[in-house]
């Protein structure tokens, strides 16, 4: 299996400006008719004779003509990826008829069928599966589809662009073609067919365009689109307010489908969704689902300008779509719901699981340089941390300057496959900065490290901070460039608890400032200052760098006071959790007595007794790092010792302030109907972490609250939060007969039935695996949904007590459901076994087994995708 590299990238030989598609649908053996209009790329004018190249997969070819004349057995050859056609005119028509099975299509890549109805995944390499076609992001044609399927069971043809065209057909079968105006490439075609219904809205664009906008799904769930609806709404106001961009077409539809190896995808005009990223509704959505939807709604929205009018040249340019793209998604839910929290939110995340893949054996830059399997590289890497470069140059810039790169971009680039240069080249010029260096943050892999020292001269009134920067090697770029980075910052006076004025070399910069590291080592001074200060680094997680200081625990608790950045705020008080989280796991590991720390404990009765007009960054500041970050933190992970650890200290920190937790508890009960906005969210997420720290003692009366509060069936995020705290306890008494109550009241309903699924398999008592097979025969369990085998198996290599038990059976779960599905679903397969390749964070005994299973999976006869992902981890 041969990798593609970066450097050998060369435009097309031929392009193809326009493209004609006929599908005449069936189960095992759908007709697909192409016409192409083929033309010699004008970068290949003068090269002479070149053959014509078509990726082509799965296919089985009937037909094949050019200009109406059908080839000879000699003028074309094919294998299992391409066709070529040896000799072909400057310009012509290219016909073809190809057959495919989308019944057999479990990979969900290409035509396939999920629940009766048929649909498509075109990127990356999907196209290839459904005709002969240059599938490759830079050929951009305009398509028109003709689709044909049964009128009884297909009443609903769609596909890219508008409808143009409908009709009856022989044999109880219809027709619909569809025509989309807009150039684009093949990854973005869609096409579904199914027994859907719709609901229906409009949106009146700036300039005026009347935007039909529907949302298709199955009949029962026609009650569940209202948010996906307002929320598209909402996310077409704001990229005309913020960005000044306008949806191009007279018809925007979303469909769900159930089988779905991702959230969802941007096709032109036809976003094609994941069930779980659309349907909502309160008695079966959580709050954090209805934030999903909105936030994957959004997103798949704003493609329609970073992604389908500008698209990317190559798949190395991946984040040039997505970095950017969530980049504003992040900031819409920042501006729709709690600013504050969704930062918190997403640098959790990014922290804990982005660092492990910077870390680990896949690392590679937002930009990679070759990959052998495209599908691989849909990573934290290409899209947060890709997001977390766009946001700094944003703050590089500042917004206005950084809008006028983004306008520019769009309109130099508009119907175009642009690069990662010429984004940030529009960016550098509108602003006149040098961004040369800023570019190694897109070649280079690997988490920057900063080691910052500070210290004040009493004599002089000076404090002088120190940084140096390091990046680690990883695998194939063992030395590091030093890069540019932006840390924001203030410094806090010790005396009067308010960020001091700063100045640096005589000049003043204000309270909360901007320091620019871009040698490996470089020192800052800050004279004149009124009072000795400690210093709030990296405000608002400012680059996505890990920064150390060696900050005492009284300087944590003051900064969790007084520091007026709230991110920082909330990262001083994580800190200060894992100071002493780091000391209990030592002392777990030396079989000491496990002490908790006082300050922690008066940290968070300050926090629980204190007003606060946000509760939802309390509730934020009330959650301890999770076993997965803290794991981050430790040199060798340690599990058993980081879960006794962080239990220790949810159990010491809810019998310490037991009634402040009761009354934060009873103070936040709603009345009120449910509705998913951020005053609402806020308490629930407040009143149900209270009640966690309840029921981690096993307090009789909270324990009455968690079953009470279940039976109410207000709501399914209070209803999921009750049901996980009774099952993650040891009260299998009160646990067993919510879980039957639950499974049987929601049987019909697959996107519960998921989160049934995986509250069982994340209980951390050792019944869990056990629990895992016998779910696997579940009626309701099928390893060919995507959604069901994260449920199960991704939620349970999360419980990482369970998943990592010594005697290896979770590593052995793991990888049996890894060699069926590598031959199911490849790309599925490829990222569930991601857990395992971290074995080098392990001990002895544990790198041994995760390795074995490994080395179990190499045996076998690997797509491409769980190839790379194995030699890489085993390299
Ligand atoms: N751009 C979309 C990517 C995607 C995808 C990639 C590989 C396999 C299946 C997939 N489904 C969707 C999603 C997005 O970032 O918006
Ligand atoms: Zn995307």
């Amino acid at each position: 299996m041969q990798p593609t590299y970066l450097h050998d990238y060369q435009p097309p030989a031929y392009r193809v400006t326009h493209t004609e598609l006929k599908f005449d649908l069936s189960s095992s053996a759908t007709r697909v008719t192409a016409r192409l209009h083929v033309e010699r790329h004008p970068a290949h004018q003068d090269a002479g004779a070149l053959p014509l190249v078509l990726n082509g997969e799965q296919l089985t070819l009937k037909r094949i003509a050019v200009d109406g004349e059908e080839l000879e057995a000699d003028e074309y050859a094919q294998d299992d990826a391409t066709l070529t056609v040896h000799r072909v005119p400057e310009s012509f028509l290219l016909d073809t008829e190809v057959e495919i099975d989308p019944a057999a299509n479990t990979a969900l890549s290409g035509l396939y069928q999920s629940s009766g109805m048929f649909c498509t995944q075109c990127e990356a390499e999907g196209f290839r599966r459904i005709t002969f076609y240059p599938d490759r992001p830079d050929v951009m044609a305009t398509f028109s589809t003709t689709v044909i399927g049964d009128r009884a069971t297909l009443p609903v043809l769609l596909s890219n662009g508008n409808p143009v065209e409908s009709g009856e057909l022989p044999d109880d079968r219809h027709f619909v073609t569809w025509e989309d105006p807009h150039p684009k490439p093949s990854y973005l075609f869609a096409l579904v067919a199914g027994d859907l219904k719709k609901v229906e809205d409009r949106f009146t664009t700036q300039s005026g365009r009347d935007v039909t906008l529907q949302v298709w799904v199955e009949e029962e769930n026609l009650s569940k689109t209202d948010h996906a609806m307002a929320s598209l709404k909402r996310a077409m106001k704001w990229d005309e307010e913020t960005y000044g961009r306008e949806y191009d077409l007279d018809l925007f539809m979303i469909v769900a489908v159930n089988d779905f190896n991702m959230g969802a995808m941007e096709n032109k005009g036809l976003n094609i969704f994941n069930s779980a990223a659309v349907l909502t509704h309160p008695h079966t959505a959580t709050d954090a689902a209805f934030q999903r939807v909105e936030s994957i709604v959004a997103h798949e929205y704003f493609h329609n300008w970073s992604g389908n009018r500008v698209t990317c040249r190559d798949w190395f340019q991946l984040s040039l779509k997505e970095g950017f793209t969530v980049f504003r998604d992040q900031s819409f839910s920042a501006d729709t719901n709690s600013a504050p929290v969704k930062r918190i939110e997403d640098v959790s995340m990014f922290r804990t699981a982005q660092f492990a893949e910077d870390a680990g054996p896949t690392a590679h830059p937002i930009r990679p340089d070759h990959y052998i399997e495209i599908g691989n590289f849909y990573t934290l890497t290409i899209y947060e941390k890709g997001a977390e470069v766009v946001r700094m140059l944003r703050n590089l810039l500042g917004w206005e300057l950084f809008r006028r790169g983004s306008d520019l971009y769009f309109e130099r680039l508009d119907g175009q496959a642009a690069t990662i240069e010429d984004f940030v080249g529009c960016m550098s010029e509108v602003s006149g900065l040098d961004l040369t260096q800023f570019m190694h943050w897109y070649s280079q892999a690997g988490t920057p490290e900063i080691d910052a020292h500070g210290e004040y001269d009493y004599a002089k009134s000076e404090y002088h901070l120190t940084l140096r920067q390091r990046t680690a090697p990883t695998p194939g770029q063992p030395d590091k460039v030093a890069l540019h980075i932006p840390i924001r910052m203030g410094l806090v006076g010790t005396k009067s608890g308010q960020d001091l004025k700063m100045t640096v070399d005589g000049e003043s910069v204000g309270t909360d400032t901007v320091i620019h590291l871009r040698e490996y080592e470089q020192h800052f001074v800050f004279t004149d200052l009124a009072e000795a200060p400690v210093p709030s680094l990296l405000r608002g997680f400012s680059a996505p760098v890990k920064l150390r200081f060696p900050y005492g625990r009284e300087d944590l608790a003051f900064l969790l006071q007084h520091d007026s950045d709230g991110f920082n705020r909330w990262d001083a008080g994580q800190r200060l959790a894992m100071l002493a989280l780091e000391d209990l796991i030592a002392a777990h590991r030396n079989g000491v007595e496990k002490v908790m720390d006082v300050r922690v404990v008066e940290a968070f009765r300050t926090l629980l007794t204190g007003e606060t007009d946000d509760k939802a960054v309390l509730a934020e500041m009330l959650t301890l790092p999770s076993e997965a970050y803290i794991a981050e933190q430790q040199p060798v992970v340690d599990v058993d010792a980081i879960h006794a650890a962080r239990t220790f200290v949810k159990q010491s920190l809810a019998y310490a302030l037991r009634d402040e937790f009761m009354a934060v508890y009873r103070a936040n009960q709603l009345d009120a109907p449910y509705a998913p906005e951020p005053q609402q969210i806020a308490a629930r997420s407040l009143k149900n972490v209270a009640l966690s720290y309840l029921v981690a003692i096993e307090d009789e009366e909270a324990l009455s609250l968690a079953q009470a509060q279940f039976d109410a069936d207000h709501n399914m995020t209070d209803v999921r939060s009750a049901l996980t705290l009774l099952t993650h306890s040891s009260r299998n008494d009160l646990a067993d007969p919510a879980l039957r109550a639950f499974g049987e009241k929601w049987s019909h309903d697959p996107l519960v039935m998921d989160q049934w699924f995986s509250i069982q398999v994340t209980r951390p008592q050792a019944d869990a695996l056990d629990r895992v097979k016998f779910l696997m025969e579940h009626p309701k369990f099928s390893l060919k949904n995507p959604n069901k085998v994260r449920a199960l198996i991704g939620a349970f290599a999360s419980n990482r007590v369970n998943f990592h038990r010594i005697d290896g059976a979770g590593y052995r779960l793991l990888s049996d459901v890894v060699i069926e599905l590598n031959k199911l679903n490849p790309e599925i397969a490829a990222r569930l076994v991601t857990p395992l390749t971290r074995w080098q964070r392990f001990d002895e005994a544990r790198q041994e087994l995760m390795k074995a299973e490994l080395e179990r999976i190499r045996a076998e006869d690997l797509s491409p995708n769980v190839y790379e992902v194995i030699e890489k981890a085993l390299a």
